[in-house]
């Protein structure tokens, strides 16, 4: 028989979905757990010292399993949370759930309304007692530009944010250019054992799990074109050959065009000759052959009205990038009717103006988590294991930001020490070798003869700063 694994709050201090899924949410975070050695290994590492006592974290990323470790690794070193989903569909309500029971704040459940979703991150900028954070931790920058443009007066007890993803890592480096920054930040999707992992080897295990959920589709044998072929891109084009799907490859750098060739996709583009002069330029022998559009550009318009009308009908069309710019939504939404096969999963009429439609209709896409990030809102996201290099990151910023004390600086340090930085390298290092232990791997060391011909240490950094991974 199953025991009870938690115990009911006394207050009331969070919302979630359903607080009788916590012992469900709490039994998969105690399997999360001995899936993420690293942060295992920090938590182990930090315990005693608590290096994030009297840390206040206002935290605002995906409500995942793999995020109750994070949050509970936080907690451990010491730091008070506060937390919020940074997606309407990502959240898995037992994660939530086991969150709350625990005692922790969280404002999270799966299929928030735009309105709910600023709620939830505004009820974690504060809290009883006159809380107020002095740690952020951002995946996308929407609690970021809250701050700046809501509640700027907390950002003055604030010594920093470490950011997630690309996307909101843009959007950081967007503010320092313009000067509207305020605080330091850590960007932590640009460690090696982040984007080269997470990105990549994560989406290659997510996304294809992602479709068949919703769909329960075979792909084998079916066209797919990925658009984008950055980390995340290579992963999701590996996701779907892996099912044995035929993938091909858009791009717009001939960097990763060229990477996309040699690791044997086709690449092609949605416009003759790779022009976009809209409706007219589309390559429609080529779109009409497409079953699965994947956009994983982090830009707008990657899937536009144009590719929209001209896709094969039927095809399943998706988003794995983290905001839902890159399909024309709104254009499907104004032109066609929408109707819900099951949550996050829609059949679009394009021979139906909104609201009229014939059921019988062949002439329809399918649109997944209706244009935002697939994996989270169809599946559960990238496993424990991909995640553990993502969070220990995470963790390590936090103390790195906490460290650094910037709030507490003399105003004439603090224009030097407003930066958007990745965090060391022997850092980065020390996180992959923590995984490499959890799967049991041996590092070779080098013999001294070898660290004399080489010049490198033993002991690391391995590569120079610019080495590209
Ligand atoms: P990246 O910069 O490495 O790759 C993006 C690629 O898209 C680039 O190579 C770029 O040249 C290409 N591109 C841009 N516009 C294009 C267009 N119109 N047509 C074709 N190609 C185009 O970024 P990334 O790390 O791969 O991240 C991509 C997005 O995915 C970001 O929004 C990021 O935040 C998000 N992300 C999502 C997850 C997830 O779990 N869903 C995980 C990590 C990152
Ligand atoms: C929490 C997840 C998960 C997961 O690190 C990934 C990234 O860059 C985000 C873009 O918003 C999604 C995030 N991610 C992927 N899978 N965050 N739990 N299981």
């Amino acid at each position: 028989m199953n025991q009870p694994a938690v115990t009911t709050p006394a207050t009331q201090d969070f919302k979630v979905a359903d607080l009788s899924l916590a012992d469900w949410g709490r039994r998969e975070i105690r399997i999360a757990e001995t899936e993420m050695p690293a942060l295992m290994t920090i938590r182990e590492q930090y315990r005693e010292s608590r290096p994030l006592a009297g840390a206040r974290i206002t935290g605002c990323i995906h409500m995942t399993i793999q995020t109750a470790v994070l949050i509970e690794t936080l907690i451990d070193l010491g730091a008070s949370v506060r937390w919020s989903s940074c997606n309407i569909f990502s959240t898995q309500d037992h994660a939530a759930a086991a969150i709350a029971a625990a005692g922790i704040p969280v404002f999270a459940w799966k299929g928030e309304t735009e309105e709910e979703f600023w709620w939830c991150i505004e009820q974690t900028v504060a809290g009883p007692d006159g809380w107020a954070p002095n740690l952020v931790l951002d995946d996308g920058g929407d609690l970021t530009l809250l701050l700046h443009e809501k509640r700027p007066e907390l950002l003055d007890a604030i010594h920093g944010i470490s950011e997630e993803t690309t996307t909101g890592v843009h959007r950081l480096q967007e503010m320092l250019r313009g000067g509207s920054l305020r605080v330091p930040a850590i960007n932590v999707n640009d460690a090696v054992t982040k984007s080269k992992n997470d990105n990549k080897y994560g989406c290659r295990h997510s996304l294809n799990d992602a479709i068949k959920r919703a769909t329960d589709h075979l792909l084998a044998g079916k066209q797919a074109l990925v658009v984008g072929y950055g980390d995340v891109g290579k992963g999701s084009a590996a996701s779907l050959r892996q099912e044995g799907m035929i993938v091909k490859v858009a791009e717009i750098d001939p960097l990763c065009a060229m990477q996309a060739c040699m690791d044997g996709y086709e690449v092609v583009s949605p416009y003759v000759d790779g022009e976009n002069l809209g409706l007219d330029s589309i390559d429609r022998g080529l779109l009409a052959r497409i079953d699965l559009v994947v956009t994983c550009t982090g830009n707008i318009g990657a899937c536009d009205a144009a590719m929209l009308q001209t896709l094969k009908p039927g095809a399943v069309v998706c988003n794995i990038g983290h905001f839902d710019s890159e399909i024309d939504t709104g254009y499907m939404r104004r032109h066609w009717h929408w109707e819900e096969v099951k949550p996050q999963v829609h059949k679009v009429y394009r021979d139906s103006k909104p609201d009229e439609f014939d059921p019988a209709s062949r002439d329809y896409l399918i649109l997944l988590s209706e244009g935002r990030l697939v994996n989270l809102g169809n599946a559960t996201g990238h496993p424990s294991r991909v995640m553990d290099g993502s969070f220990a990151n995470q963790v390590l910023a936090q103390m790195h930001l906490y460290q650094g004390r910037f709030a507490e600086l003399p105003a004439e340090e603090k224009t030097a020490a407003l930066t958007v930085s990745v965090l060391p390298r022997h850092l980065d290092e020390e996180v992959a070798r923590y995984m490499v232990e959890g799967f049991g791997g041996v590092i070779t060391r080098m013999t001294e003869a070898q660290v004399d011909y080489t010049g490198v240490p033993a002991d690391g950094p391995y590569k120079p700063d610019d080495y590209r991974y």
